[in-house]
């Protein structure tokens, strides 16, 4: 698929610390350890519909660590995918008597809009599920021959699953218990009543055609791909087994994360799909998660289409911790306006106090697990102090304003 295009990131002189960051496997802040390139890789949209502020705090906890990284003088390999074949799609495309491939390029393409106008870097690979369904019929292969997976007793509909027994290891990214599993599992997708599983847990990794379902030709069955084999086969394929960063709403932490991993780590042998595995906090609005499901949302296009400048909305949004759930209210975007302003006078004066020390702290502070709240309140400082006080450094003004661009995406010109 094509991706957005790409916005362009200031150079600024000196180094930061390395970037630590939360592990949800080892449940604890530790290096991400990156060779030249950096590789990551953060599981898309189901693109049924426009995207939220919650979407938008995912990807841009993200951008940071990809801004981070290339401050750092790597070069980044960034995936990510779109999940365009799934049920929410066909359901919502029959609702409204819509074509689901449409409907899916429809949201997809305003979902690079909105990524655009909020300075998200763009991945170097953006993948479609329709596009890699081989991709899925191979790893299913290779389930099938390894006995990672099992086709079940039903002529009509001989759908394939993965044994949650597979790897030894599985259980490891979430360390969930099994009862928590449980839940979470019928709650996200799972399908635990199924008939003719060996476990309840199994993961659906091809679905046999049904009527009125759009399907492939593999070698098991006309089917379609499940959900979590579709990121293990484009990650697997594109930056390989031990990528350094796995990310995505700590909504997929399980089942999603812990079967990507377990999918991947069945054919490749090793004990990690990923180096770290990265989750956000959820967006709320009125006291619930902002999901697509529940209904109440507020989508980035909206706010644009009303005139709400996309640096507001990013300022908003990484004004809290990341790992934090956190509500978004108007008191939240008043005070991205407020900031933003003052941020932009500081920048506008023709001189003021070195700006070096704060880029310092800047940089400390967003290695130190994207610590954006103390980052920001770093940046209020300086621009307080530079409005009330001045300085005679000439190009402090401009220095400020190429940090704030670089590791923030916020350009205050
Ligand atoms: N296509 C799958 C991933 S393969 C999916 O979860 N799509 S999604 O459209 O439902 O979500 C896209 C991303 O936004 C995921 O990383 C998800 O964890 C994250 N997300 C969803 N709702 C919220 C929220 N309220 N706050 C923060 N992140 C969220
Ligand atoms: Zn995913």
């Amino acid at each position: 698929m094509q991706s957005w295009s790409d916005t362009a990131v200031p150079s600024v002189p000196g180094q930061g610390p390395p970037l630590r960051l939360f592990d949800t496997a080892d449940r604890q802040v530790r290096p991400v350890t990156p060779g030249r390139t950096a590789t990551m890789y953060v599981c898309g949209i189901t693109p049924y519909d426009a995207t939220h502020l919650g979407h938008a705090a995912t990807y841009l906890t993200f951008d940071l660590v990809n801004r981070l990284w290339r401050d750092a003088g790597h070069e980044v390999h960034y995936v990510q995918n779109v999940t365009d074949v799934d049920d929410p799609l066909f359901e919502r495309a029959a609702r409204d008597g819509e074509d689901w491939v449409v409907l899916g390029m429809r949201e997809t393409a305003l979902f690079r809009e909105d990524m655009e106008a909020l300075r998200v870097i763009p991945p170097r690979d953006y993948i479609g599920a329709v596009e890699s369904v081989n991709e899925v019929v191979e790893l299913v292969e290779k389930f099938l021959a390894s006995g990672a997976a099992y086709i079940v007793d039903d002529a009509e509909f001989p759908d394939v699953y993965f044994r949650t027994s597979a790897t030894e290891q599985f259980g490891y990214e979430s360390g969930y218990d099994r009862e928590t599993m449980e839940k979470f599992f019928a709650e996200r997708g799972g399908d635990p009543e199924r008939p003719g599983k060996e476990d309840p847990l199994d993961a659906l990794v091809w679905r046999a055609a049904r009527p009125g379902e759009p399907s492939w030709p593999a070698p098991f069955g006309q089917g379609r791909p499940g959900w979590h084999i579709e990121c293990s086969a484009i990650a697997l394929n594109r930056i390989g087994s031990g990528f350094d960063v796995q990310g995505g709403g700590s909504d997929l932490i399980f089942p999603h994360h812990e079967y990507s991993a377990a999918h991947a780590e069945s054919v490749t042998g090793d004990r990690r799909f990923a180096r770290h595995y990265v989750h956000t906090g959820m967006i709320g609005l009125d006291g619930e998660k902002m999901s697509k499901s529940r209904g109440n949302l507020v989508f980035v296009s909206k706010l644009r289409g009303g005139g709400v400048d996309p640096a507001a909305i990013r300022l908003g949004l990484l004004s809290g911790h990341y790992r934090q759930d956190r509500p978004w209210t108007e008191q939240v975007l008043a005070e991205a306006h407020t900031r933003l302003k003052l941020w932009k006078d500081a920048a506008a004066l023709e001189s003021a106090q070195s700006a070096t020390d704060t880029i310092a702290r800047l940089r400390q502070h967003l290695a130190d697990d994207l610590d954006t709240p103390k980052a920001l309140d770093a940046l209020d400082g300086w621009a307080r102090r530079a409005l009330d006080h001045g300085g005679s450094d000439t190009n402090a003004p401009s220095d400020f304003a190429a940090a704030v661009d670089a590791l923030l995406g916020i350009s205050l010109h």
